[in-house]
């Protein structure tokens, strides 16, 4: 396969004003009609064919300028292109093409979904449908007429406002929608089918009246409440916050059980997961709920970062989808608890980007290349991105940001521009040289971030040296210096703030500053330090590095005392996290690990504050998960990780079950079920207490059953679940049995009753993920059944995936081989767990090699899958 690289970009040939589409639709032989009107771009060469891209589409007929287009002038490419010799330099050409949706299991392009049409096209699917260049830089107006049989086939949307509709004879009829909005292919959508729509209306501050649906399959409709309240809630914070309105009559979202992601952000018809649409307290957890909170967000805003102003190619995907991230978290910050909501983020992005900048497929947040762009949505272009630009507010401040925003759309709306044009935005809205920032987007890996510190008495002077480091990546073994925004402050020996002064500064500050790493190596040097202080560093995660070498002693006190809650929390875990290694060190020399009373203590403490900010102490009380310990270490012992956090878990359910007991029954729930932040982080609390008392033993393992059997909300009931499913307890048939009965007809419900067994840390596990895979219930054309049992048990169950018998890793590549041909981009992304082998031991990283090149064997692979493996296996 091809690799496609970012500095081989060249503008394209042709564009495309406008586009009309005429769709009449049958599950096995849909027929595309496309008039487009194209001319030549003058920034292009001027001899270039006027070319389109097509992939499996039958060619029906092709005209120009109204005449049949002999075939002697129009190239079937083996690629599914088509290419138009002697093209003139402006002028129409018609295709008619035949597709078949109900046999496009890869879920790209024009597909069916229990009987219902829907659309993916970002980020190449457009060119399943109809032929054109299918490239982000090609903005058109799309007109789009539907016809469909009207009984099977009641609704019919696009993207833009609805333009007519009607009759067509024969049972059929057809509905017409204009964009009047100028946009790349990968942002097209048609949706059809037997739909139900929930309605709402949103009245913009300039007074656009905007109707809002949620369409959803019949008998969905009383679980749309929350989503369409978020979409409400992120219209009218895009206004407030960045002065950016909606900009259609209508605001259509439907949602698809089978989807590749989570969410499309198709201009005016979004099309939604039902994951992220559908939610009840019976059916849905406290995540469910703010994830989907968040990804109506995310899409919604994508309107302006992403669709008005869009990528000029897809090595600037972070441009639109890092600055679309920022802007969902900022939304969920403005809606609770802003330190909650930071260290989740931080949280996610240790879990997944961390790791991923650490192994084969670490890539810049700009990649320099690609095979496949769809294995670039990921962790690093996302959230990486999103850290990136909060790099920049943090340095330029929020009143420049905000500027910035404003010139950065204002220059470039209707256009598709690159990342140079973002960071340029915000340049010369803050007049501060941001070009060494620039780095930041095109060099791969995490810094390393250390410390060293003194304290001259006679002088009364603190030199604070911070220094950093970036491991080499694939590709870019040598590193740059980044600037790194370090915001901090200074205790003294009982906590308390010091204000600072640096030297040069005439007066000292109160609070947090930051201050502006930008080499290898740099003293700061504060004045008129009384004592030598702790220093508090990275105060909000002011930026995506790794903060080495903090003494133990200093974690402990910040971890108390320190003002802002992201060190509190951090420092915690950092102190858990470098004890928990200590114990994996003697597990591997044989001995028994031990037990810290501070670790106890810090509990204690936290349950004996928790009421004051209970979802804060729920985070406070999760150890450091068993993921983020091997990330720590050079070669992972995944066996004496997990033996070390149950052993401690243990420990300390045992040491505080008193206390444990004591704040999970005062947090018992009598009211109904509320998703507010105190709600929901009473509930975390509770089930944190919860898992550390079924730590303990029989009783907690008793009380998670009582819970099971008691809970009237699914975030109480999965907890239990999850507890008993990793417990020797005849209440975990029971309860799995019951569970499975009560929810089979509920998609959603039962992926959850999937990814819980998967995950379990029980003997036997790998045998029964082999068998619930043979289960009737299993579907593995349905991505989120695949991702709840497959993808659940390689990411989520360290333990058993690495089996030092190999057979986990058997097990997915089974999976992703068998899943190929079917849908090769959820099989290529389920493939990330195998190329982490050179952080296994010698042996089980030989397996692992095996398994990908098994994949890698496999005939007709896909290009992503391809590109996966062989990547890993360099
Ligand atoms: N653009 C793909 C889905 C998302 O990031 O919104
Ligand atoms: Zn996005």
């Amino acid at each position: 396969p091809k690799t496609i690289r970012r500095g081989d970009y060249a503008p394209p040939a042709f564009l495309i004003d406008t586009v009309d589409l005429d769709f009449a639709l049958d599950p096995m032989a849909t027929i595309v009609r496309s008039r487009l009107a194209f001319r030549r771009n003058p920034a292009a060469a001027a001899d270039a064919p006027l070319r389109l891209d097509g992939e499996g589409l039958t060619l029906l007929e092709a005209r120009l300028d109204g005449e049949a287009l002999p075939e002697s002038r129009r190239q079937l490419g083996a690629d599914g292109s088509l290419t138009i010799t002697d093209a003139p330099d402006a002028g129409i050409l018609e295709t008619s093409v035949r597709i078949a949706p109900e046999r496009n299991t890869a879920l790209s392009g024009l597909y069916t979904s229990g009987g219902n049409f829907y659309t993916q096209c970002e980020a190449e699917g457009f060119r399943r449908i109809t032929f054109f260049p299918d490239r982000p830089d090609v903005m058109s107006r799309y007109s789009v007429t539907i016809t469909a049989d009207r009984a099977r086939v009641p609704v019919l949307l696009s993207n833009g406002n609805p333009d007519g509709s009607g009759d067509a004879g024969e049972g059929r009829h057809w509905a017409r929608w204009v964009d009047p909005h100028p946009k790349p292919s990968y942002l097209f959508a048609l949706v059809a089918g037997d739909l139900v729509n929930v309605p709402d209306s949103f009245t913009t501050r300039s007074g656009r009246k905007v109707a809002l649906n949620i369409w959803v399959r019949r008998g969905d409709e009383t679980r749309c409440g929350h989503a369409m309240d978020s979409l409400i809630r992120s219209m009218k914070w895009d206004e407030e916050v960045f002065g950016l309105e909606y900009d259609l009559d209508v605001f259509n979202i439907a949602a698809v059980s089978d989807f590749n992601m989570g969410a499309m952000e198709n201009k005016g018809l979004n099309v939604f997961n039902t994951k992220y649409v559908l939610a009840s307290p019976e059916t849905a957890t406290d995540g469910d709920w703010q994830g989907i909170e968040t990804v109506i967000a995310h899409e919604y805003f994508h309107n302006w970062t992403g669709n008005r102003v869009t990528c000029r190619d897809w090595f600037q995907l972070s441009l639109k989808e890092g600055l679309t991230v920022f802007r969902d978290q900022e939304f969920t910050a403005d809606q609770g608890s802003r330190a909650v909501k930071r260290i989740r983020d931080v949280r996610g992005l240790r879990a997944a980007q961390f790791p991923e900048d650490a192994g084969p497929m670490a890539h810049p947040v700009r990649p320099d290349s690609y095979i496949e762009i769809d294995n670039f949505y990921t962790p690093t272009v996302y959230q990486k991105g999103a850290e990136v630009v909060r790099l920049l507010h943090t340095r330029i401040g929020p009143v420049a940001f905000r500027r910035g925003m404003d010139l950065y759309i204002s220059r470039n709306d209707n256009q598709a521009v690159t990342i140079e044009d973002f960071v340029g935005a915000m340049q010369d809205a803050s007049g501060t040289d941001l070009t060494p920032f620039m780095r930041w987007y095109d060099q791969a890996g995490t810094p390393e971030l250390t410390v060293e510190d003194s304290y001259d008495p006679a002088t009364r002077r603190y030199t604070l040296t911070l220094r950093q480091r970036t491991p080499p990546t694939p590709g870019q073994v040598e590193k740059q210096p980044l600037p790194i925004p370090v915001a901090m402050g200074l205790l003294d020996d009982t906590g308390a703030a010091l204000p600072t002064r640096l030297a040069g500064e005439n007066a000292a500050q109160p609070g947090t500053r930051v201050l502006l790493l930008d080499g290898a190596v740099q003293d700061f040097v504060f004045e008129d330090v009384p004592a030598p202080p702790v220093p508090s560093l990275l105060r909000g995660f002011s930026a995506p590095v790794r903060l080495k070498g903090v003494p133990q002693e200093r974690l402990r006190f910040l971890a108390v005392h320190d003002s802002d809650p992201f060190v509190r929390w951090d420092s915690g875990q950092q102190y858990a996290a470098a004890f928990m290694l200590e114990q994996v060190a003697r597990v591997q020399r044989g001995e028994a690990p031990g037990f810290a009373p501070a670790l106890a203590d810090a509990v204690a403490n936290t349950l004996a504050s928790a009421d004051a900010d209970p979802a804060f102490a729920a985070e406070a009380l999760v150890l450091p998960g068993e993921g983020f310990l091997a990330d720590q270490m050079e070669v992972a012992d995944p066996e004496a990780i997990h033996q070390v956090r149950r052993h401690l878990r243990r420990q300390i359910g045992t040491h505080c079950g008193a206390a444990l007991l004591a704040t999970y029954q005062a947090l018992t729930e009598t009211g109904p079920y509320r998703i507010d932040g105190r709600s929901i982080g009473r509930r975390s609390l509770r089930n944190a207490c919860l898992a550390y008392l079924a730590a303990a033993g029989e009783d907690g393992v008793a009380l998670a059953a009582a819970q099971y059997r008691a809970a009237t909300n699914m975030t109480d009931q999965l907890a239990a679940l999850a507890l008993l499913a990793d417990a020797e307890t005849p209440a975990r048939e029971a309860g799995l049995a019951e569970f499975h009965a009560k929810w089979r007809g509920d998609d959603l419900v039962l992926d959850k009753w999937f990814s819980i067994q998967a995950m379990s840390s029980r003997p036997g596990t790998i045998a029964a993920v082999r068998a619930l895979y043979a289960h009737p219930d299993f579907d593995l054309k349905n991505p989120n059944r695949a991702r709840a049992l497959i993808g659940a048990f390689a990411s989520g169950n360290p333990l058993h995936f690495h089996d030092s018998s190999g057979e986990g890793y058997r097990f997915l590549a089974d999976a992703v081989i068998a899943l190929d041909p079917i849908n090769g981009q959820t099989a290529a992304r389920l493939i990330g767990p195998l190329g982490l082998w050179r952080r296994q031991w010698v042996e089980r990283g030989a397996l692992m090699r095996r398994e990908l090149q098994r994949v890698l064997d496999t005939p007709n692979l896909s290009k992503g899958s391809f590109e996966k493996a062989s990547k890993a296996l360099q």
